[in-house]
């Protein structure tokens, strides 16, 4: 199609597909995005971009997103208007919820709502509406230990301390690679960049990894550890400190209790006892300890690799353990919490309410609760048992855990087979969402706004940014906000109402509660006449305009001329900094003591399952799985962009030559990979990228089912690692599926 030329011009929007969250200035023509690349005036990334964000037009105009609604008609999804989409959402969930209670409706919540505005804006009033414990999250695939450690040591799990990336003189990292995910847990635009930034200005970086990753390949120096086993090499280090009297809290020592009980309870974890184990000699393992005790400032930072493990609490404890015992925690060039701009304005230091685990427990095999929610490994069970608090009806938003969670096939079973009623709010047609009776698409990245409520809680300097679309709605879409809004009023039997009422509610309660708080900068208004300051095109913008006028840096509607506003940030399209992280303890902290609790009492109750671990024998021929990502993928959405397919994004089984040579695999030809959930076939790749021992495959492949629409990904489908998990391995503490460190064998296939 011909274009005109003088129509070409550029917008933009921060990249919504990973935690980096790059400034991205799109070439629009028309009304298509023809182009990507970083800005290089964005605050916070400065011109930084990766082959994703340069490929964000093809996502944005695959021909196979969905757009229109479709609703199961005869059996068969069929394209509808948006009003028959929630009229038939709201003839069938109320009455469901009415008749078998609302435990009977299950909610998911996948990775992208971490990544949208509307993903953190609307499902707590969805929850709140379903009033259902039924929560499935990415979290129990994911960083759900990290929260109970971070509400256990901190009493809130949301207060994670991320690594001081540009200041430190010592980065100690533990199954995580940057270098291909661009950061986790750590919102760092420029990971790769800031990482030959630290070895320039003469520091030090040290990788654990069973793999030789790009980013280990970066490091002073690569640990390449029996996978599974870092909270034995996190509990040896700690030992060392004690032992050699290198620990020192420094300002935090009067924040901090537990101190001496941890010391006892890393008695045994010698660096002699856990050597054989972690495949770590123990010389080895003092040195780490030194190096991290010597150093002028350190941080320890622990991604997948140590969480996604049978004792993955455990080591997201002993991460921040390690961090407190150097010094580190809270001090600038180690370990510090940001502070958003969304975030709840700092507090003089006070005791606080603390972390609960376990306060309900889900109803087949009572795994505790944690942070509201049960884990995805059990959700098949939760539809697929009989009796009184089944799920028989879901909505899922923006999750595909038939590829990425255990044992996708019994999930895709229960959801074809369990189900009386299942919404999906989904731009495709893929693997979890083919079975729902209605599907709700988004419309493209480029046609929504965007804020990183979740990110800028995480990231290495504290900045905001907010990007409006950058094109109108497309004909016949509706925005994500609307359609989140949309299903609360359906579920909530007030279908037909207007979606604003939704934000007019959520911000009435806040200004309610805000006018009644003497330490509110509009204590004492009237909540009618702060409400009509309220600016904003949406209803998510006001809720926006909201928070940062009430938040650390707002204008507290008149109390600080020179505060955050969404006017204010909209005068700043390229984002506004605000400073490098700083000290936050005491006043970040509520524990219920006021301080940093080292040693609470579910991780003190679940130390003798590590000890236990000490003793494991390991055969040397056996073989363990771990996961990996490829820089041109991302989970398991976005192998449908043609431009990202192909090079090393491809899906095969790593294994080492000499693994390779013992079982007689040949590169390139297939391989059975079989382990407790079941059995794959799939291309060997021989590399000694990989340590012996060990052998890698990546997730969110397995793109061969039916009725899916998706047929770039569907030609070349590549395997789902996934279905070689039955679902029974979890980290106990947090509820999360071990993905790393599972037992397989390897045969040649015929
Ligand atoms: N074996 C193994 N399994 C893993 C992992 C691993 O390392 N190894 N990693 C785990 C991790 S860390 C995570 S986070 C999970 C992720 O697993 P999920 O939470 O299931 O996320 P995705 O696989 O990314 O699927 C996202 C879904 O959201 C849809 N989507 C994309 N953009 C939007 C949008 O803007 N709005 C809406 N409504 N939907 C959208 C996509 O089409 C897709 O259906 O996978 C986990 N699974
Ligand atoms: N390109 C791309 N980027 C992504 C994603 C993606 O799918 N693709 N997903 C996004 C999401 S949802 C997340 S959560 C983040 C994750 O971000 P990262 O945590 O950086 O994830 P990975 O790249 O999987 O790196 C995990 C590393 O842990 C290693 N590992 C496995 N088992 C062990 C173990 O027992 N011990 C140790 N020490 N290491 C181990 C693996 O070899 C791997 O190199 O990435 C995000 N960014
Ligand atoms: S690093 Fe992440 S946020 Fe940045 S362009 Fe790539 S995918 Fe987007
Ligand atoms: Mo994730």
């Amino acid at each position: 199609m011909p274009h005109d030329p003088s129509s070409s011009r550029t917008a933009l929007r921060i990249c919504p597909l990973c935690e980096a969250t790059c400034g991205l200035t799109l070439t629009i023509e028309g009304a298509r995005v023809t182009g990507a690349r970083g800005d290089r005036e964005d605050v916070f990334s400065k011109g930084f971009i990766c082959p994703k964000g340069a490929s964000i037009g093809g996502l944005d105009e695959d021909p196979d997103r969905l757009r229109t609604p479709l609703v199961r008609k005869d059996g068969v999804l069929t394209g509808a208007s948006w009003s028959e989409a929630f009229e038939a959402i709201a003839r069938a969930l109320p009455a469901l919820a009415q008749e078998h209670g609302p435990q009977a409706v299950g909610v998911v919540l996948g990775n992208p709502n971490v990544h949208t505005m509307a993903g953190a804006l609307y499902p707590p009033a969805l929850l709140a509406a379903l009033r259902t414990r039924a929560l499935f999250t990415a979290s129990t695939l994911d960083q759900m230990p990290k929260h109970v450690s971070s509400g256990l040591l901190f009493g809130d799990p949301n207060s994670i301390p991320v690594p001081d990336l540009d200041r430190t003189d010592h980065l100690l990292m533990l199954g995580a690679n940057p270098l291909e995910s661009n950061g986790s847990l750590c919102t760092a635009p420029d990971f790769p960049g800031r990482l030959k930034a630290l070895r320039r200005r003469g520091g030090s970086l040290t990788v654990i990894d069973p793999r030789r990753t790009r980013t280990a390949r970066l490091a002073d120096r690569h640990v390449a550890i029996r996978p599974g086993t870092d909270a034995l090499l996190l509990a040896a280090m700690a030992h060392v400190l004690f032992e050699e009297k290198l620990t020192d809290p420094g300002a935090l020592a009067d924040h901090v209790e537990g101190i001496d009980e941890v010391a006892e309870a890393v008695r045994d974890f010698t660096p002699e006892a856990v050597a054989a184990a972690c495949d770590v000699d123990a010389a080895t393992i003092r040195t780490l300890a030194r190096e991290l005790a010597a150093a002028r400032t350190a941080a320890v930072y622990g991604r997948i690799g140590s969480c996604t493990v049978e004792h993955g609490t455990l080591a997201s404890w002993l991460v921040d353990v390690l961090n407190v015992l150097t010094g580190n925690l809270d001090r600038p060039g180690g370990a510090l919490f940001p502070l958003s701009a969304t975030a709840r304005a700092p507090r003089p230091a006070a005791p606080g309410k603390g972390f609960a685990l376990g306060r309900w427990a889900s109803r087949v095999s009572g795994h505790p609760e944690a942070k509201g929610e049960l884990p995805m490994s059990a959700l098949a069970e939760e539809i697929g048992t009989p009796g009184e608090g089944r799920i028989r009806a879901l909505i899922v938003l923006a999750a595909n855990p038939v590829l990425s969670a255990p044992d996708g096939d019994r999930l895709d079973a229960a959801l074809a087979d369990g189900l009386d009623f299942m919404v999906s709010v989904d731009p495709y047609l893929n693997e979890t969402s083919r079975h729902a009776d209605v599907v709700l698409p988004p419309p493209p990245p480029s046609q929504s706004a965007h804020f990183d409520f979740a990110f800028n809680t995480l990231a290495v300097r504290n900045q905001v940014r907010y990007t409006r679309p950058a094109l109108p709605l497309g004909e016949g879409l509706m925005d994500e906000a609307e359609i989140l809004a949309r299903l609360v009023l359906a579920v909530s039997g007030t279908h037909g109402a207007e979606p604003d009422a939704v934000d007019t509610g959520i911000i009435d309660r806040a200004l309610g509660k805000a006018v009644a708080d003497p330490l509110s900068p509009v204590h004492g208004r009237d909540p009618a006449g702060v409400s009509a300051e309220l600016t904003g095109r949406t209803g998510a913008e006001r809720r926006l305009d909201l928070m940062l006028r009430l938040g650390p840096y707002g204008e507290g509607f008149g109390a600080d001329p020179d505060g955050l506003s969404l006017e204010r940030l909209l005068a700043h399209p390229h984002g506004i900094d605000l400073g490098p992280l700083a000290p936050r303890v005491p006043e970040v902290l509520t524990t219920r003591s006021g301080r940093v609790e080292l040693f609470p009492a579910p991780i003190a109750a679940d130390l003798p399952r590590l000890r236990r671990a000490l003793d494991g024998r390991t055969d040397p021929e056996a073989l363990v799985l771990v996961g990996r990502r490829h820089l041109r993928s991302n989970n398991s959405w976005l192998h449908n962009v043609a431009a990202l397919r192909g090079g090393s994004n491809v899906c095969t089984l790593q294994i080492h030559p000499e693994d390779a040579a013992r079982l007689g695999l040949t590169d390139g030809a297939p391989a059975t990979v079989t382990a407790d959930g079941g059995e794959l076939t799939v291309p060997v790749e021989i590399t000694d990228g990989v340590r012996t021992g060990v052998v890698s495959l990546p997730h969110g492949w397995g793109h061969n089912r039916p009725g899916t629409r998706m047929s770039v990904a569907s030609a070349q489908p590549g395997v789902n690692v996934n279905q070689l998990l039955d679902g029974s391995r979890l980290d106990p503490l947090s509820g999360t599926a071990v993905l790393n460190a599972i037992p397989v064998t390897v045969t040649p296939s015929r």
